[in-house]
């Protein structure tokens, strides 16, 4: 299959994130990609193809105008009061409240965001920007006929909303890709999310709608980021109601445990009948990563691509988080590599 990468990711590369109560260096860095890209050459997966720019237009299909122009204009506000370090929000409005979008760059930080998980430096927005172009560009070719892309995305995506950032994600690619499958003339479109982490910024996007089936499984929020959201129980709301599938599971699960919340998502989906699938392909489930605790091996991820090739469908997979950065290029590449053996 064919990869799609822009070197402009690197823009993007933060000093610190807060982890366990402490400042630490980002575990969100660009060798993440470096490593994909190297395995994806090492394999001889197929091309690797710079995006076309398909402008500001699709990203303001899930989000909301004012935030994707937040983005856009938040470090040259910074910048300009003199402030040279990361972004970093910190304050949110405290339950009852009815928020109004404050006026300062502190507030406003804190309107767009759901955690302090997001730093911006200089860079962020243009190395968002596109990765979001390269999705698209990624959900063009599907359209047009390939039978599966890899989309080789950084920043991640799958936790960013209609209007926020968090956890490393800025916009959401994936729901950006699966919108303009629709807006191409796809019907139906099945989202299938395997990072670790609940991909609550595209179950936000696609909550109340029926044309977008959400599938993802995850560490249990009762134990595990993003803490809020993730249950079983959130199904979808109005015309959206049925269409929203979350397998929380718990610290230490592996292959046995979590291919069999597999199966189900797959049969879910199969049910769905959809036209294209999107794969939030994290790689975080990995039994070494540092910030999570599921036990899967570099193996398993053979397995995986196996099984989604079984669906049959055309398929996009969108790179997300992993941050075993060693593994992270063999356990992703794994997943391309058996699904293309398959197909
Ligand atoms: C909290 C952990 C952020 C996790 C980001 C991630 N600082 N999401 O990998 O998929
Ligand atoms: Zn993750």
């Amino acid at each position: 299959m064919r990869t799609f990468y822009s070197d402009t990711h690197r823009l993007h590369h933060c000093n610190a994130e807060l982890n366990e109560g402490q400042l630490m260096p980002c575990f969100e860095m660009p060798s993440r990609a470096d490593m994909v890209l190297d395995r994806v050459k090492h394999t001889k997966l197929g091309q690797i193809l710079e995006p076309d720019d398909f402008g500001l237009a699709p990203l303001m299909r899930v989000h909301s105008e004012q935030y994707v122009k937040f983005l856009e204009q938040a470090w040259g506000r910074w910048a300009e009061l003199g402030r040279e370090h990361d972004m970093l929000p910190l304050a949110w409005p405290p339950r009852r409240t009815v928020a109004r979008c404050p006026e300062d760059i502190d507030g406003q930080l804190g309107f767009y965001s759901f955690d302090a998980g997001a730093p911006m430096n200089a860079g962020t927005w243009q190395a968002a920007y596109h990765g979001a172009q390269v999705a698209l560009f990624a959900q063009a070719c599907i359209a047009k006929g390939d039978k599966a892309t890899f989309a080789l995305c950084r920043p991640p995506g799958h936790h960013a909303g209609i209007d926020y950032m968090g956890g490393y994600c800025y916009l959401n690619n994936a729901a950006i890709a699966a919108q303009a499958l629709l807006d191409s003339g796809a019907g139906r479109v099945a989202v299938l999310d395997v990072d670790f982490h609940h991909g609550n910024g595209t179950q936000d996007i696609f909550y109340q709608r029926p044309d977008v089936l959400f599938a993802s499984i995850h560490g249990d929020p009762r134990n595990e980021y993003p803490c809020f959201t993730g249950y079983a129980d959130e199904r979808g709301e109005g015309a959206g109601q049925g269409f929203n599938f979350n397998y929380p599971l718990p610290p230490g699960s592996d292959w046995l445990t979590w291919s069999r919340a597999l199966g189900d998502a797959m049969r879910v989906i199969a049910g769905y009948q959809p036209e294209t699938l999107i794969v939030s392909l994290g790689v975080d489930t990995f039994k070494d990563d540092p910030i999570s605790s599921f036990k899967l091996d570099s193996d398993d991820y053979l397995r995986l691509g196996e099984q989604i090739a079984l669906l049959g469908l055309p398929t996009l997979f969108v790179m997300e988080g992993g941050y075993a950065v060693e593994e992270i290029g063999i356990n992703a590449v794994n997943v391309l590599t058996a699904f293309d053996a398959l197909r």
